[in-house]
């Protein structure tokens, strides 16, 4: 009796489990993943998995891990298939998705992530190493030189982090006379594959400049944006499947919404699947598309994750549930997103953050406050800051979006203190972990040096929002009410000027 799921096992699978319908003995891989975490496995891999389903057998994945053993330790026992769990109030889908065929550590095996990276059928390397993995130096846009891996990279002719890894592999293709592949940012930075391109570049360039020309030359980087649901897997997911299952377990299982988007440019000039035929969206550009999802579903799902953590609620649908957060959720994203969105042919961006709105709702699928919360220093920057920057540039001040970022440093300061019973047990969870914290310290909790203190650091937050002193004052205001009187007071203070206009 197997009591895990593998190819033996799929046979003992009940019927109403969705399996590959393609004869997986023939896939060859056409993409390396690198980042196999569940957003890949509920998103690009759906995607590829659909092309086998149309016969596209080219479209098989190998799957890179930079760091961590995890996955394969997950995936490799199960021959690559795992569950997609897809979930809301009309019901439960159970599919096999078997597109990924082998994970590779690349600590354990870095030869063998090479060579995978150079096998002449790869024509795509997809990423999602979250936006930390970009080691980018947020103020210009470029690669952080001073990052310990970029040096370490650089002095030892080795690679540990992405860009690195990626000159790498482009400098064996082009020794070995092949043709580059294209690489597909999947994470959410705004026009994520220019900065991949930069900063490969900027690394190639470091090493070799002959490289440095050839990638700025052959190497396509196109845009892209990416949306779905898709939290952590919980023992109580596994649990669920494995009873599903009559007791075969599948721990390397994803839960999602039933949800999926993804556009991409349509840069590939050495060749692409038929993306187009699974649903892809292929445009000429995708910042309009990628603007309005970084600024309305991740800016209002951070606004609800430092928020829902200040007034105690664990979920993202449980925050959302709270009648002033949801006000307020909506006043940030009518009043001071909204109106700094492109028009997008075919899209009401109101109808958008409705969808939105009740996505979030959905308590099948829903995040952990404090899973969202984590690497807020990589994050707002393109969720919020930038909104910011557009308001304050018309002149106008975006409380809603000021209430936010009070929310935020709230929040930090609860982690610097280690008082806050929400956040005892979680350190912060940040790259900047360090500097964010001696900030606070220095400032020793006094909320308006603690805004100033923040705001000293120009990684984050650019001038346009740090000389802004109308704005400085609102986000001290905003603080101080919260670190007097409890968030739940200062939402209310935050709502009552649109209580008196509708009132
Ligand atoms: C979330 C995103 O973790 C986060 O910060 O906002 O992962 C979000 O769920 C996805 O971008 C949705 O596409």
């Amino acid at each position: 009796m197997l009591n895990r799921l593998c190819l033996a096992a799929l046979d003992s699978l009940q019927s109403d489990v969705h399996r590959p319908v393609y004869d997986r003995s023939r896939v060859t891989p056409g993409v390396v993943h690198i980042g196999v975490g569940n957003f890949h496995r509920a998103h690009q891999a759906v995607y590829f998995d659909n092309l086998l389903g149309l016969n596209d057998l080219t479209c098989g994945i190998i799957g890179v891990s930079l760091r961590r053993p995890d996955m394969a330790g997950l995936l490799n026992p199960q021959d690559g298939l795992y569950t997609e769990w897809t979930s809301d109030q009309n019901g439960d889908h159970f599919r096999i998705i078997g597109a990924l065929g082998k994970v590779i550590t690349a600590p354990a095996a870095p030869d063998d992530v090479l060579q995978a990276l150079c096998a002449p059928g790869i024509a795509i390397v997809t990423i999602t190493v979250s936006e930390k993995g970009y080691l980018l130096d947020r103020h210009n846009g470029r690669l952080d030189m001073a990052h310990p891996i970029v040096r370490q990279d650089l002095e030892m002719g080795s690679w540990v982090g992405l860009p690195g890894l990626l000159v790498s592999a482009l400098q064996a293709r082009r020794a070995a006379r092949m043709v580059p592949f294209t690489v597909v940012s999947c994470d959410n930075l705004p026009a994520n594959g220019d900065m991949l391109r930069q900063a490969v570049i900027d690394f190639a360039a470091a090493r070799d400049a002959d490289l440095a020309s050839w990638i700025t030359d052959q190497v396509d980087f196109p845009n892209s944006m990416v949306d779905r649901i898709v939290p952590a897997t919980t023992s109580t997911m596994c649990d669920d499947i494995k009873r599903r299952y009559d007791g075969i377990s599948d721990p390397g299982m994803v839960k999602a919404e039933p949800f999926s988007q993804w556009v991409i440019e349509d840069r590939f000039r050495h060749g692409r699947p038929d993306l187009g035929s699974v649903g892809v969206q292929l445009v000429s550009h995708v910042a309009p598309f990628e603007t309005a999802k970084l600024r309305l579903l991740n800016g209002a799902h951070s606004m609800l994750a430092y928020g829902g953590t200040l007034l105690g609620y664990e979920l993202i649908d449980q925050a959302l549930g709270d009648e002033n957060l949801n006000r307020l959720v909506r006043l940030l994203m009518h009043e001071d997103i909204l109106p700094s969105l492109d028009d997008l042919p075919g899209q009401s961006h109101a109808a958008y953050s409705e969808e939105i709105l009740s996505r979030f709702a959905n308590s099948e699928i829903t995040y952990r406050c404090l899973q969202v919360a984590m690497d807020g220093s990589q994050k707002l920057p393109q969720r919020w800051l930038a909104g910011i920057c557009w308001n304050l540039e018309q002149g106008r001040l975006p409380r809603y979006l000021g209430f936010a970022l009070a929310c935020w440093m709230a929040y930090l300061m609860g982690c610097a203190s280690g008082s806050s019973p929400e956040t005892l047990n979680d350190p912060l969870n940040d790259p900047l972990a360090d500097q964010l914290l001696a900030a606070i310290g220095e400032a020793k909790a006094v909320p308006s040096d603690v805004v100033d203190g923040l705001f000293a650091m120009t990684s984050i937050f650019p001038s346009q929002i740090t000389d802004n002193q109308p704005f400085g004052d609102l986000v001290k205001q905003y603080l101080r009410a919260i670190d007097e009187r409890g968030c739940k007071d200062a939402l209310t203070q935050a709502l009552a000027p649109h209580d008196r206009q509708s009132g």
